[in-house]
């Protein structure tokens, strides 16, 4: 990124992240969901937040589809306009993370260098989670119709179609959206936090 700031000073409060997480009850963190268009990202993402709502903690959903309306309005999908996407998510999600908020993000993010600059962002509280389905499963899915229309030439640069999406190496999580119920998806991933330490470990 091209540094611009000049004499700019960081400033830390009194209260820091650790005093935000010990009133929220839990630690701050971001379940990074990436993978394909159609995958289950979004409902996933929305699910998971639903649950940890129910258990008093606090959360916010970052989604491509709506952050793409707004902050990241003028990025496009070549490799260099998602670069940039991922990376101002990378650093409002640290913000909210700071916070000591439960931030959970839907993007694509197709390219692994760019969810591990994200990684290296965040820190320790980045947990990957690879929504993981076929691009025939997403494709048959099509829930935008944005398949065919790709397909069609009417899209560019869609991913599966003329891009890669990178699988990630090495995920903290894996959630199989071919083979599992959605409910079996969010209990794995609020055992995860729990195991983690992240949430407190509380009748379910
Ligand atoms: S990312 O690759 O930069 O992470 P992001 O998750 O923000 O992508 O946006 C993906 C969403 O934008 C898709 O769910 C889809 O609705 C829409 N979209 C529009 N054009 C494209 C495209 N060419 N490739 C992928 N998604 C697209």
């Amino acid at each position: 990124m091209p540094e611009k700031s000049s004499n700019v000073t960081w400033h830390s409060g009194a209260i820091d992240r650790a005093a935000r997480e010990k009133l929220a009850g839990h630690r701050g963190a971001v379940l990074w969901f990436t993978g394909l268009s159609g995958s289950g990202k979004s409902t996933l993402a929305h699910a998971v937040e639903a649950a940890l709502h129910a258990r008093a903690c606090r959360t916010y959903v970052l989604d491509g589809d709506n952050i793409r309306h707004g902050l990241n309005g003028n990025l496009a999908f070549s490799a260099e306009d998602r670069k940039e996407n991922i990376r101002r998510i990378g650093e409002v999600a640290k913000l909210f993370q700071d916070a000591g908020v439960l931030t959970l993000t839907a993007f694509i993010s197709p390219f692994r260098a760019d969810r591990e600059a994200a990684r290296g962002i965040i820190g320790d509280g980045f947990i990957e989670v690879y929504v993981k389905a076929s691009l025939e499963a997403c494709e048959a899915r099509d829930p935008k119709g944005l398949y065919v229309k790709a397909r069609a030439g009417e899209i560019k640069d869609f991913t599966g179609v003329h891009q890669d999406y990178e699988q990630p190496d090495d995920p903290e999580l894996v959630v199989d959206t071919e083979s599992m119920t959605l409910e079996h998806e969010v209990a794995a991933v609020l055992d995860y936090l729990e195991a983690r330490g992240i949430i407190p470990a509380n009748a379910k």
